[in-house]
């Protein structure tokens, strides 16, 4: 039998999609490290810095084969690691350096972190630039 509600209703105003919200991270970062380095790679160098104050940034960086990668790739990778996007790897960033590798890694300590910062932050603003981060993986 044929129902009474055989005609569409009219078509009331359709809600427009919500404007994209500007807080939402552009979506230009969709590399992970694993895209660029290999995973048995990076785990490899977790490995060898998996005790307190045993990491140095000039190992990690030849075990886990960035020193290897083109100078876009190296930018990708830094990229990665500047995570709020601020164009920047600042000392809190440098802090949870090796769970941007692994989740499960652990955080730098403090001394670790300093002298990260240091060997990289060539202007002395207390932070990481990308051409500051490609000149100390690649030199
Ligand atoms: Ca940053
Ligand atoms: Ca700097």
């Amino acid at each position: 039998m044929l129902s009474n509600y055989g005609k569409d209703p009219p078509q009331r105003l359709i809600r427009a999609p919500p404007p994209s919200d500007s807080a939402t991270p552009p979506s230009r970062i969709t590399m992970t490290l694993t895209s660029i380095l290999s995973a048995a790679d990076i785990a490899n160098a977790l490995k060898d810095c998996q005790a307190p104050d045993s990491f140095g940034q000039k190992k990690f960086f030849q075990i886990c084969g960035l020193c290897k990668k083109t100078p876009k790739e190296v930018t990708e990778v830094f990229h990665i690691l500047d995570n709020d996007q601020s164009g920047f790897i600042e000392e809190e960033e440098l802090k949870f350096f090796l769970q941007r590798f692994s989740p499960s890694a652990r955080v730098l300590t403090a001394a670790e972190t300093k002298a990260f910062l240091k060997a990289a932050d060539d202007d002395d603003d207390g932070k990481i630039g990308a051409e500051e981060f490609q000149a100390m993986v690649l030199s």
